[in-house]
C-alpha cells in the first residue's frame, strides 16, 4: 500500500489490498476471482464488500469529508483509528459483540474485518416488522460490560487515564455529536430539516421551550465534561447487525471517554421511534401490535439486563480505582457498596432518559434522519408518528428526574401512541 491516503474504488481494491497476508489468507491470492461491491449508505465513509470462493471480508474506508454533505465538510481520517482501538477494546470488554478485525491501516484510513454473512442492519428489521429473539439482553449486556469495564471501575489508574488520553483526540467527532445531537435540533440551523409545514407548530414550540433548552444544554455538558468510560459514542439500530438471534455492533468511529448513559438512552431512543414509525409500515391499522409490545419488551429488556449485568460486574470484578472494596466490602460494609451501586444505576437511569430525549429530537429536527421515518412516503402519516416522538422526547428531556422506573415511561410511550392523532 503507498505510504500516501488515496480512497478506494471497487476496481481497485483487489490490486491495492491483493498482497495483505491477513485479506489473502480469507479471499486466497488469486484477486481475479474477487467479487467487489461498494455498499456503504451511512453518513460519512465508503464500505466495501468483498467475496471469493474462499470467503468474505467488509473493508471500511474513511473518507477525508462527510460522505453525507460533500467535500464542503471536511473531516479527519484519524476516525478509523478511533473506530481500530474501540473495537478491540469491546472485543475484549463483551467478547464476540462485534466483528473480528483482520487488518487496520492508519495512513489508508482503513480497517478490515469480518463479513457478516447472513446479518441485516437491525433498523432494517424494525421497519420490515422482524423479531430477534434474545436481541435485549444481548444489547443489554454489552452496554453494561463496555461501560463497565471501561470505566475506573473495571481499569486501573494508568490504563484508564491513557485511555482516556487516546480518545479525547477524537475531537471532530465529538464537535459533530455536540452540535448535532445537542443544539441545531433546538434553534434553526442551516442544515436542519423537518417534515414541513405538518410539524412547524411543534417546532416553533420546542424551539421556544426554555426548560428542554436548558435541560437539553445540561445534558450536553455532561455528555462534554463526564469522561467516565469509553462509549460506542453512536450506538442508533443502524450500528447494529443482526441475524435470527445474534447481533454485532459495528461504526465506533465515534467513541469517546463520556458518560455511561449516552450509550443507553441514544439505543434505547431509536426503539422508541421504532414502535412510533410502526404506523408508517404496518399492512392495515393495528397489524403490528405484537410486533409494537415486542419493541417495548425489547427496551424493557435491554435495560433489565443492563442493570442485572452492571450490578453483578459491580459485585464481582470491580477491580479499577473508584469505589474502592477496601472501604466497603473488607469493613463489612457490602451495604454500603449496595447503596453506592444503587446511586450510581440512579444517575445512569436519568441520564439515559435525558439522551434517549435529545437524540429522538435530533432524528426529527436536525440534520441526520431515521429511515424508519424517512421511508414514510405519506407525509401527514410520518408527521403524525414523528409528532409523537418529539412529545415523548420532550417529556425525556425535561422530567427524566420523575420517573422512578422504566413502566412508566413505558406507559407514556403508549399512551402518547394512543391518544396523538396520526
Ligand atoms: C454528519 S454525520 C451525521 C450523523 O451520522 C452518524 O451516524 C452520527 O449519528 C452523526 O451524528
Ligand atoms: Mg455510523
Amino acid at each position: 500500500m503507498s505510504n500516501q491516503y488515496q480512497a478506494l474504488s471497487a476496481e481497485t481494491l483487489a490490486d491495492r489490498l491483493g498482497g495483505i497476508g491477513s485479506i489473502t489468507d480469507r479471499l486466497g491470492t488469486d484477486t481475479s476471482l474477487w467479487r467487489t461491491r461498494e455498499v456503504g449508505d451511512g453518513n460519512l465513509n465508503l464500505v466495501f464488500i468483498v467475496e471469493s470462493p474462499t470467503g468474505g471480508v467488509v473493508v471500511k474506508q474513511a473518507l477525508p469529508y462527510v460522505r453525507l454533505v460533500g467535500e464542503s465538510w471536511p473531516l479527519p481520517l484519524k476516525r478509523a483509528f478511533f473506530e481500530y482501538h474501540a473495537l478491540t477494546r469491546q472485543e475484549k470488554r463483551d467478547p464476540g459483540s462485534v466483528p473480528e478485525v483482520f487488518h487496520f491501516d492508519e495512513t489508508q484510513a482503513l480497517v478490515v474485518m469480518e463479513y457478516l454473512d447472513g446479518h441485516v442492519i437491525l433498523r432494517h428489521s424494525l421497519m420490515a416488522g422482524t423479531e430477534h429473539p434474545g436481541l435485549g439482553e444481548m444489547l443489554g449486556n454489552f452496554c453494561a460490560r463496555t461501560l463497565f469495564r471501561g470505566s475506573a471501575l473495571g481499569q486501573p489508574t494508568a490504563d484508564h487515564k491513557a485511555d482516556r488520553a487516546l480518545f479525547a483526540d477524537n475531537v471532530e467527532l465529538c464537535d459533530i455529536t455536540e452540535k448535532l445531537v445537542f443544539t441545531e435540533p433546538y434553534f434553526e440551523a442551516e442544515m436542519n430539516r423537518h417534515t414541513t409545514p405538518q410539524l412547524d407548530d411543534i417546532v416553533r414550540t420546542l424551539r421556544a421551550d426554555i426548560d428542554l433548552k436548558v435541560e437539553a444544554q445540561h445534558l450536553k455538558s455532561a455528555f462534554c465534561s463526564n469522561a467516565e468510560t469509553m462509549l460506542h459514542g453512536d450506538l442508533h439500530t443502524g450500528s447494529i447487525m443482526a441475524t435470527g438471534g445474534k447481533i454485532r455492533i459495528i461504526d465506533p468511529e465515534f467513541a469517546l471517554y463520556g458518560p455511561m448513559g449516552f450509550d443507553v438512552g441514544m439505543l434505547l431512543a431509536n426503539f422508541f421511534m421504532a414502535y412510533y414509525a410502526q404506523d408508517g409500515h404496518e399492512a392495515s391499522p393495528g397489524a403490528r401490535d405484537g410486533y409494537r409490545a415486542w419493541i417495548l419488551a425489547t427496551i424493557d429488556e435491554i435495560w433489565t439486563v443492563f442493570c442485572a449485568e452492571f450490578s453483578r460486574l459491580w459485585r464481582e470484578e470491580r477491580t479499577g480505582f473508584i469505589y474502592d472494596a477496601s472501604l466497603f466490602e473488607d469493613q463489612n460494609h457490602a451495604i454500603a457498596s449496595e447503596q453506592a451501586l444503587g446511586h450510581r444505576l440512579h444517575t445512569i437511569w436519568e441520564d439515559t432518559l435525558g439522551f434517549a430525549g435529545v437524540e429522538i429530537h435530533r432524528r426529527t429536527l436536525g440534520l441526520a434522519h431515521i429511515a424508519e421515518y424517512d421511508t414514510i412516503e405519506d407525509d401527514d402519516r410520518r408527521a403524525g408518528c414523528e409528532a409523537r416522538g418529539l412529545h415523548l422526547g420532550r417529556q425525556l428531556v425535561v422530567n427524566r428526574r420523575h420517573f422512578a422506573s422504566l413502566a412508566p415511561v413505558l406507559d407514556l410511550t403508549r399512551r402518547i401512541g394512543r391518544e396523538l392523532p396520526v
